[in-house]
């Protein structure tokens, strides 16, 4: 018994591509010679021309379609000044400013526009209806927003991440590409800790109690990985990624310390003799070991949670753009050498790791805002 019928398809426009069911057949005009019978969607469509309609084949027969394709889709093209800002089309991020999405179903679409500036964040919400045709939008009538106390701007740009003459985990140097962002200047405090542990009912970290580790002014230590993130996503920031981190504390000119080329001693909390701190010491006590950036304490006092899965040979594949570390691991990257490392360890770009579940007297963080 015969359970197929044949399909002539012939269009408006030559060439449209026919889709049946959502599959690909060809182009028109076009004669499907063996379509099963029942109900299918068929569908056309050309640059911005497209139609869709729904046909009951009945088995042999030959059914003759014509469809007359119309424009479905609109150009748009988004624009603002100041330029260069971070658009997000229908919550989906597509790139910056100015930008042109050539091909984009006509209907409501929202827009978000975002950009980081040193000292305030631009940012833009809206609706378009697009039409057929050329629709065109010129935003600039951003909002301001201030930014949390304390942050530091690290534009958008590339940078070299790694070092060949280190060990083998540094290598290659490779470009690294990162989005614009900010970064606390300081490592977090007890003090600013113990805010989230009262707000939150989170759990206190392990040294609150002993006079070495627990000054309001000095970094909160002995917290674990998760506890670190969940301080940050309370405080509606994250933690940095690696790449961040080291972009932060080395700037543009790729310096192995924060503040130079060569390991100087008294530009940093860490462990020697003729340091005046045995453990911690309040953030920013060396204002001339800060980074380029001006970002302060990234070589010694605490070592600092990122992100990352720590992979040792990741350097070797990660990709260029906005990397975020191995998928999984056993250990999270820790940056930055504290009180209790020799110079070579707080090189800005010293991959250390450790297990993520355990608080640790000498591991801190601090966190990014990407709003
Ligand atoms: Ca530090």
């Amino acid at each position: 018994m015969l359970t197929t019928g044949v399909l002539d398809v012939k269009c408006s426009v030559i060439e449209a591509e026919v889709l049946i069911d959502g599959i690909l057949k060809g182009k028109s005009p076009l004669v499907i010679p063996d379509i099963t019978a029942g109900e299918h969607l068929i569908r056309a469509n050309k640059n911005l021309y497209g139609i869709s309609k729904t046909v009951n084949i009945k088995a042999g027969i030959k059914h003759n379609l014509f469809l007359e394709l119309i424009v479905e889709f609109g150009y748009l093209k988004i624009d603002s000044k100041p330029q260069a800002a971070n658009v997000y089309l229908d919550d989906k991020m597509i790139g910056k400013t100015p930008i042109e999405i050539p091909k984009l179903s006509i209907g409501g679409h929202s827009i978000k526009l975002t950009k980081y500036l040193p000292e305030k964040i631009l940012s833009y919400s809206g609706f378009i209806a697009v039409n057929t045709g050329e629709n065109k939008i010129m935003i600039d009538n951003f909002e301001k927003k201030s930014l949390p106390a304390n942050m530091v701007y690290i534009p958008a740009g590339e940078f070299n991440m790694g070092d060949d003459n280190a060990d083998k985990n540094q290598q290659p140097v490779h470009s690294v590409y990162l989005d614009a962002f900010y970064i606390d200047k300081y490592e977090v405090t007890n003090a600013e800790y113990d805010k989230f542990v009262k707000a939150a009912k989170h759990n206190k970290p392990k040294f609150s109690e002993n006079l070495n580790f627990s000054q309001p002014d000095y970094p909160v230590v002995g917290i674990s990985w998760s506890d670190a993130a969940d301080y940050c996503a309370w405080a509606g920031k994250s933690l940095p990624t690696e790449a961040q981190w080291e972009k932060a504390a080395r700037g543009d000119t790729a310096s192995l310390y924060p503040w130079g080329n060569k390991f100087v001693y008294g530009l940093s909390n860490i462990a020697v003799a003729a340091d005046p701190y045995n453990y911690t010491a309040a953030v920013g006590s060396y204002p001339k070991g800060a980074s380029a950036y001006g970002v302060f304490d990234m070589a010694g006092n605490a070592a600092e949670w990122c992100a990352d899965w720590y992979d040792k040979n990741y350097y070797q594949t990660s990709p260029q753009i906005n990397p975020t570390g191995a998928e999984t691991g056993e250990y999270k990257v820790v940056r930055g050498g504290s009180w209790d490392s020799a110079a070579y360890d707080v090189r800005t770009t010293f991959r250390w790791r450790y297990y993520p579940d355990l608080g640790r007297s000498y591991i801190g963080f601090r966190c990014v805002y990407r709003p």
